[in-house]
């Protein structure tokens, strides 16, 4: 084929809308006449290889899906009625500046909630924007105990003093090939999914890649998964009971004397105390809790404790639980005590590529780019500070089951505005989303950004901005590795970036500002680095950290470069890893890990049981889909079109349902509707089933919302039951339902 000079590819870095996903992949993009034609995965972005997902593949059908939003929209007529008027971007801002300024003199900054979505590339733009309105109230609205990933980042980060990822050779450009790395002996991949997952700044098939150079996996999932039935050992462990599983392990790993002595003598504060408390967990307790026969709990324990290197691969099941901090902390302690943190092939430290921060994931980066005088100031009326220390401690979110209790109640102060970015609250986000829907109604004024109309704009928007996806846009990440940057290819109507609306808003804000462009922001952001954001788009979009940066391993701990001062050690207050978290205990927090049931189980609540005997699974994820998006596009729809509920046989034939059958999922929230799959995935006590369903070709208008209250699990998910930290526990993994025929 002749070679058609009018097309020009570009590579970038995927993060934010169109694949949706917590991103990171390079991605070429073939634009002609301005208009994308083509994407392909980059085979330069060693993060990926060139490959590809389903979503990104379907890119051209995302960006120019006739329903997307391509101007401002203003609500005329009521809330719900579905009608909607386009405004220019200048209106738009000028309602928005007013509204919010009107909120802000009456009542103060604080009474506007800043609601974002999942880890993608919003982050930084919405801290951005309510700092500098003066809002502490910050924060992924709906999501029960913030039980994404923060749970995890939490534990790390008061036991360790980092955050720490399984290394699958992502911090070398040369990966596999860096004589430097080694292949992780033996791989748990505990309550994740990866392959079609990639969350938390780690690529999904890297499981896969390790696997095919010799790793040994052990599946800690109560489903049967692709990487579960290609597993040494698959411990099919009941839901919300990890906590029990990880102490049990410690019990078999301390008693049976194969921990790493050295790395313990050396590094290690604490090991008597939790070697004190790991007594309490004989397997067979553990097994009868876990559901998982003891001796395949001794043999996984063994296999990953005299294997080294080892690594864990963990997911968001373990934040989905109240205890999401202490579970956290003891699987740290595995990986600890056996001597895998920051060795090649072991668990390794990561830190945000070349110290960039994009994204302020904890206190000591929002103080970075805020000053601790600010970040001080706004802790003082920030929902939850008061009440759980580690949500004042650790991440400048607001506690979001209290935050929504505030916005219903109006107590201790009410809350009258919310501008809403990269979050489906209705459609997906919130647990007992019903109740988020009457509480939010109750709002003066509500902005979401977004480029799909969808439940949450129709049921509260005022104002609907639309937002670009990630090829209509300038922008940087720094989540792990490598620094990338995304830049503009296409423009689509007059959609703007979140980066490009959230400047100018600040802008309208805050006369004092920082900066007036994008671009002056980012290269601000990237000095530390060492590279404009030009030199990056240069450089293909990506770099790696040279050796030596503290933000790539190994044994970081020995060179002292992880504390500051450069002393060796961890970045604790003892400079070890510790086993017994001090700063749980300044907290008044239990210091050492435990377990506790899941707030509704059959042991906890065994009258419910008897009424519910389903334990339900939800929101395992698709690769088709990103959570509550990706219904609109044919490609993904076509594949999988109805939301289904996966069935055990056995379970099928005692409810007398049949495959492909309409029923209801029912507790005393209400009923959903399901589409029947009998599958061996599941256990015949649990059923799984993806949330984040509505349907866009059903109308808009209230009351049907796109039939978000026919088809959102999350109108039968419970709200909160975290535990005394503060972050963890929506039930979204171990809520009781029955199956109800809906023709008899
Ligand atoms: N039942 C159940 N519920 C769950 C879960 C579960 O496992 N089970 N998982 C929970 C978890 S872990 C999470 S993190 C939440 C996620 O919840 P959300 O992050 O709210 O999920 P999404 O549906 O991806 O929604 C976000 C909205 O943002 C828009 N959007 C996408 N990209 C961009 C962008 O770049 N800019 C802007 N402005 N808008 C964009 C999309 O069109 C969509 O309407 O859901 C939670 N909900
Ligand atoms: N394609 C796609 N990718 C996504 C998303 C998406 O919606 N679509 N969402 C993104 C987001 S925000 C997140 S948080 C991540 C989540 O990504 P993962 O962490 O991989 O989460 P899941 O896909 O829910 O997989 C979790 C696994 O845990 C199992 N599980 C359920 N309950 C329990 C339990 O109690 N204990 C244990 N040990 N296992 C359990 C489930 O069966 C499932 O196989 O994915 C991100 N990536
Ligand atoms: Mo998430």
């Amino acid at each position: 084929m002749e070679y058609d000079k009018k097309v020009e590819i570009f590579p970038t870095t995927t993060w934010s809308a169109g694949a949706g996903c917590h991103g990171g992949c390079g991605q070429n993009l073939y634009v002609k006449d301005g208009k994308l034609i083509k994407v392909e995965g980059d085979e330069n972005a060693s993060w990926n290889q060139g490959r590809a997902c389903p979503r990104v593949l379907a890119l051209k059908q995302y960006v120019y899906h006739p329903d997307r939003i391509t101007t401002p929209l203003k609500r005329i007529g009521n809330r719900g009625e579905g009608k909607f008027e386009p405004i220019s971007w200048n209106e738009a801002f000028d309602i928005c500046e007013s509204k919010l300024k009107d909120i802000r003199d009456k009542y103060g900054a604080e009474s506007v909630i800043f609601a974002q979505g999942t880890g993608r590339d919003v982050g930084g733009p919405i801290s951005y924007l309510a700092y500098n309105y003066g809002s502490p109230n910050w924060c992924q609205l709906g999501l029960s105990g913030q039980s994404c990933y923060t749970p995890r980042l939490g534990a790390m980060k008061t036991t360790m003093g980092d955050f720490a990822v399984l290394d699958a050779s992502q911090f070398s450009a040369q990966r596999y090939d860096d004589p430097e790395w080694e292949v992780p002996k033996v791989i748990i991949v505990w309550g994740q999914n990866p392959p079609p997952t990639c969350p938390d700044g780690f690529f999904g098939h890297w499981v896969v890649d390790c696997m095919k150079r010799g790793s040994k996996i052990i599946s800690i999932d109560p489903r049967n998964t692709w990487t579960s039935t290609r597993a040494e050992y698959h411990l099919q462990i009941r839901p919300g009971t990890d906590g029990a599983m990880a102490l049990g392990m410690l019990n078999v790993i301390i008693n049976e004397e194969l921990y790493d002595k050295e790395f313990v003598e050396k590094w290690v504060y604490g090991f008597d105390k939790l070697k004190q408390r790991v007594q309490q967990y004989p397997l067979e307790k553990v097994s009868e809790i876990t559901w998982v026969p003891e001796k395949l709990i001794r043999g996984a324990a063994r296999l990953y404790a005299t294997n080294s290197p080892a690594a864990i691969q963990w997911g968001v099941a373990i934040d989905m639980n109240p205890q999401a901090t202490s579970v956290a902390q003891a699987i740290t302690h595995l990986w600890t005590i056996t001597g895998n943190i920051d060795i090649p092939g072991g668990n390794v430290i990561a830190r945000p590529s070349h110290g960039v921060t994009t994204y302020p994931y904890s206190t000591e980066e929002l103080v970075g780019l805020y000053g601790q005088e600010l970040v001080d100031k706004l802790n003082k009326l920030r929902i939850g500070c008061d009440t759980y220390p580690m949500v004042k401690g650790f991440r400048g979110w607001a506690q979001p089951d209290m935050a929504i209790e505030q916005i219903d109640t109006g107590h201790p102060y009410p809350i009258k505005g919310a501008w809403i970015q990269t979050a489906n609250i209705l459609g997906g986000q919130a647990a007992r989303a019903r109740f988020h829907y009457d509480a939010l109604k109750k709002l003066d004024f509500v902005a979401v950004v977004d480029l799909f109309h969808n439940p949450t704009t129709m049921a509260l928007a005022d104002i609907v901005l639309p937002a670009a996806t990630f090829a209509e846009k300038d922008s940087f990440r720094s989540w792990w590795v490598p620094l990338g940057v995304m830049h503009k290819t296409i423009q689509v109507g007059e959609c703007k970036s979140d980066w490009e609306i959230n400047i100018e808003m600040a802008n309208r804000l805050n006369p004092n500002c920082k900066y007036k462009t994008v671009k002056e922001l980012i290269n601000d952001r990237l000095s530390v680095a060492g590279f404009t954001f030009d030199e990056l788009v240069k450089k293909g979009s990506q770099a790696m950290p040279p050796k030596g940066d503290p933000s790539r391993p190994y044994r970081r701990h020995e060179k002292g470069l992880l504390r500051p001062g450069g002393k060796p050690g961890f970045n604790t207050e003892t400079g070890r890893v510790e086993l017994y978290c001090k700063a749980y205990e300044s907290w008044g927090l239990d210091t050492l890990p435990y377990f506790d049931e899941p707030p509704q189980s059959p042991v906890r609540t065994p009258e419910l049981y008897k009424k519910y005997p389903l334990i339900m699974i939800t929101g395992a994820r698709s690769s088709l889909y990103f959570h509550s998006e990706h219904r609109m596009i044919p490609w993904l729809r076509e594949k999988d079109p109805d939301p289904y509920v996966e069935i055990h046989p056995n379970t099928a034939k005692e409810f007398d349902v049949y495959d492909g059958e309409w029923i209801y999922l029912e507790n005393d929230l209400g009923q959903v509707k399901r589409r029947v799959r009998i599958s061996l995935r599941v256990h015949p006590k649990m059923i799984h089933t993806l949330h984040g369903w509505w349907m866009p070709e059903m109308t808009g208008k209230e009351p049907d919302l796109f039939g978000v209250w026919d088809y959102q699990i999350n109108k039968i998910v419970p709200g909160p039951q975290h535990a005394t930290s503060g972050f963890g526990g929506g039930q979204y993994k171990t809520t009781l339902v029955t199956l109800r025929k809906i023709i008899r």
